[in-house]
This record gives C-alpha cells, structure tokens and sequence, in this order.
C-alpha cells in the first residue's frame, strides 16, 4: 500500500527573556495573516499554537505544538509544569538586549532538566534584527553562544517577518531526520530477526 502521507507530532517550547518576542515570532509563524503585534501584551502563563510543516521531498508532515511561554521570572512555577514532553527548543534572545542572549543558557537549562529522558533539538534564534541602530549583539557573538550551547544559530524579525520560517523548519527536519533514522534501526532490527 502506497503511503500518501505520515503525521509526525512534536512539542515545541519557545523560551527567553521577556519582551525578547516570542509571542510576535509565534503569532507571525503560526499565521500568515496575522498583522505583527505592535503594542506589547505579556505573555502570563502559556499560549498554545498548532501549525504544521510539510518536509520537502517526503510523505511527511510535522504537527507543531507551539508552547509560547512567559519570559517574566514571577510565571516561572507556571511554565516549569509544561516543560516536559518536549522534543523541539526555540531559544529567543533580543539583539538589542545583551542580557537577553545570557538568559538563553538558563532557559535551556530549564528545557534540559525537564526532559531528561528524551532528546531534544535546540535553536538559538536572534530576534528583532530591523532594529539595526539600536542592535548591541553582534552575529559573531549570538554564533557563539550557540556554539557554547551546542545549537544552531538564527536571526529574524518578527516586525518584518523576515527569518521567521527557517528556525521551526530546521527543527521539524530534525525531527524528521530522527525519526527516519529510528525507523531504519527499527527496520533494520526487525529484518535480522
Ligand atoms: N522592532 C521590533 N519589535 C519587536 C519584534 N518582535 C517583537 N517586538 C516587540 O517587542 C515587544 C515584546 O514582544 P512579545 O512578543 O510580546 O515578547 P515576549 O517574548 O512574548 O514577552 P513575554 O510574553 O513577556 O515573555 C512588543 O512590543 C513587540 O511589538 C521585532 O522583530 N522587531
Ligand atoms: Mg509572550
């Protein structure tokens, strides 16, 4: 029988600092038509988003779970409960906000411990790049925290809607990647017995 098309799901967390934008890059990814939130409404828990990636040149699609989480420390013990379960990390800092960029390694710490037992695929993503004139940290520099964190590093602009597509990309090909190699082990395995 013909495989037409395969589901994969994931949980994905998107974490930094508050005000770095994470809820702009979630609302922009998660809807074409929706108009970048200009003015600023704090995040106060968890806001969840689906969207679903179809992987180029495979039956595949990924079912993208958007856990867009707060970034002020007082909803901490509300984020800490949804952290488990995840597969994917968008690791959000501000290019305008050196400090931002330093809170990246707790929050992956954070995404780390509360998954233990599974493997997780992490990207480090710079955001607010338009803001050219007010940008403090250099490519250079958010390359290499990445590398210190062991992740891939992207930029974007929310407010321009540029970048914001390739991060949550990279990871559903991850995922796919993964996947695709577990089931030749699986195949593998089955096929000696
Ligand atoms: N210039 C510019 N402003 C942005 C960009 N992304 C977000 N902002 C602004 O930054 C502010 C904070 O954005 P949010 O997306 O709410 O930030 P957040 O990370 O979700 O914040 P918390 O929910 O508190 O953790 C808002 O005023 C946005 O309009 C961007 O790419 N460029
Ligand atoms: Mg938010």
């Amino acid at each position: 029988m013909a495989v037409d098309s395969m589901l994969l799901r994931s949980k994905a967390l998107i974490l930094g600092s508050a005000g770095v934008g994470k809820s702009s890059m979630t609302q922009v990814f998660h809807s074409e038509l929706q108009q970048f939130p200009k003015a600023y409404s704090m995040t106060t828990g968890i806001d969840l988003a689906v969207r679903t990636i179809k992987i180029p040149d495979s039956p595949y699609t990924v079912e993208v779970f958007l856990y867009d989480c707060a970034g002020q420390e007082t909803f901490t013990p509300t984020v800490a409960k949804v952290l488990g379960g995840s597969t994917l990390v968008l690791l959000v800092f501000d290019v305008t906000d050196a400090s931002s960029l330093s809170s990246t390694a707790k929050w992956f710490e954070r995404a780390r411990n509360a998954n233990t037992d599974t493997k997780i695929h992490a990207v480090l993503v710079g955001n607010k790049t338009d803001l050219e004139a007010r940008r403090v940290v250099t490519q250079t520099e958010g390359r290499e925290v990445a590398a210190s964190l062991g992740v891939t590093y992207f930029e974007c602009s929310a407010k321009d809607s540029t970048g914001i597509e390739a991060p949550f990309y990279f990871l559903a090909s991850c995922l796919h990647e993964q996947f695709s190699e577990n089931t030749e082990e699986f195949t593998a395995v089955s096929e000696s017995m």
